[in-house]
């Protein structure tokens, strides 16, 4: 799938421009196994970089002016890197526009450029097509202009941009396109950016992803309404607790002691949190030792909790999990992301997915009339360059 992919994104460069590429990248979407909205929250997740990506490929234009070309989606756009970045009514141009403003910002001198790229990494499933964007831009600037820019610093300045966009994301979806390695998962801690890699074993078990197909545009803004909430409940956890930094420093009993003093849905956010950072620790460990059950069964009390507590599943995503509940062969399913849409993240016994998937598709289909989409994704690799010779 990704052979394609290049051949398509070199071909097109070369009709339009008439040369080789100087520089190729490939930069992947993510997935995340636990940890839902705690990367804002300074705990752990335990995301990957996934085998579907964006190819970019890219030359010095030799001046000021800069022309991008989204294959996909048919559009274009020029823009003067030496002018002040504005955002534009034109979306995906402004995650190019918000990495370009924070190389700026963040003193990266470049010159004119040409580009063009071409993905397979689902829009708006919970896969971070947006990140994979970011950083493999960045990444591809770095390398045409020799910027020495580090691979964590990649991830930040993709953060930030992502932030001028509009959604004040964490580190998580950045850091994993970027840092992703073949088969394995990275526990992040979120407070200060360590991390280690964890095999992604999942012995008998298939990791397939199903996309409920549904995008509710609530997301931007529940997004960063839930990042407020959280910072009231933590701000709140403070000042009763002086010695407590963070959520993950916090018990469950110490929130509970806090009920009157929260509004409720600050109350819900802040159980949440404190829960699933715990749920994470026990995850990888579960992982490690190969309990794939006891893995299973936190994904689906994550999918509870943000569903009850954090409120930003939707009728679907429950309907896909509520249903994969019922089945023997699930050991654990949830959504995945920012959620209200999007995927689920699913542990299918080997030797049923094809029974599963089936059986689920049907039913989706009956219930809400909208086609399922499932992806069997592996995990892959970080950002990196393509080499073409
Ligand atoms: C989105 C955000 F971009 C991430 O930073 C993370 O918070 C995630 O939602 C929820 O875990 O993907």
């Amino acid at each position: 799938m990704n052979d394609i992919l290049i051949t398509k994104t070199t071909s097109f460069f070369q009709e339009t421009f008439g040369t080789e590429p100087q520089k190729i990248v490939l930069s992947p979407g993510r997935i995340n196994i636990i940890g839902e909205h705690i990367d804002y929250n300074d705990g752990y997740v335990l995301p990957a970089a996934i085998d579907r990506i964006i190819c970019f490929a890219f030359e010095k234009s030799n001046s000021n002016t800069s022309r991008i070309i989204a294959i996909d989606l048919d559009d274009e756009f020029e823009i003067d890197v030496t002018a002040s970045m504005e955002l534009t009514d034109n979306v995906w141009t402004n995650y190019i526009r918000g990495v370009i403003n924070q190389m700026k910002i963040n003193g990266f001198d470049f010159e004119g450029f040409n580009c063009v790229f071409s993905s397979n990494i689902p829009v708006g499933s919970g896969l971070s097509s947006s990140a994979a964007l970011e950083c493999g831009f960045l990444f591809g600037i770095n390398e045409l202009f020799n910027l020495n820019i580090k691979p964590i610093d990649i991830a930040l300045m993709g953060q930030k941009a992502e932030h001028w966009v509009g959604i004040n994301c964490g580190i998580m979806d950045q850091f994993s396109s970027v840092m992703g390695q073949e088969n394995k998962v990275i526990k992040i801690d979120c407070r200060t950016l360590e991390y280690e890699y964890h095999d992604a074993n999942f012995s008998d078990y298939s990791l397939i992803l199903f996309d409920s197909n549904v995008k509710h545009s609530l997301m931007t803004s529940a997004y960063n309404e839930r990042r407020e909430q959280c910072e009231e409940g933590i701000a709140i956890i403070k000042k009763n607790y002086p010695k407590i930094n963070s959520f993950r420093d916090c018990t469950e009993n110490q929130v509970n002691s806090l009920k009157d003093k929260m509004s409720a849905a600050v109350f819900k956010r802040s159980l949440f949190v404190v829960k699933e950072i715990n749920r994470v620790v026990q995850a990888c460990k579960a992982l490690d030792n190969g309990d794939i059950e006891i893995l299973g069964q936190l994904m689906f009390e994550t999918h509870e909790g943000l569903s009850v507590d954090y409120e930003v599943s939707c009728a679907e995503l429950d309907m896909i999990v509520d249903t994969l509940k019922k089945e023997d062969a699930v050991v654990g399913s949830r959504l995945m992301g920012g959620g209200f849409g999007g995927c689920t993240i699913n542990l299918i016994k080997k030797g049923h997915e094809e029974r599963v998937k089936n059986k689920l598709s049907a039913l989706y289909f009956d219930t809400f009339g909208i086609e399922l989409k499932i992806y069997d994704v592996k995990i892959g690799n970080g950002t990196s360059l393509y080499n073409n010779n």
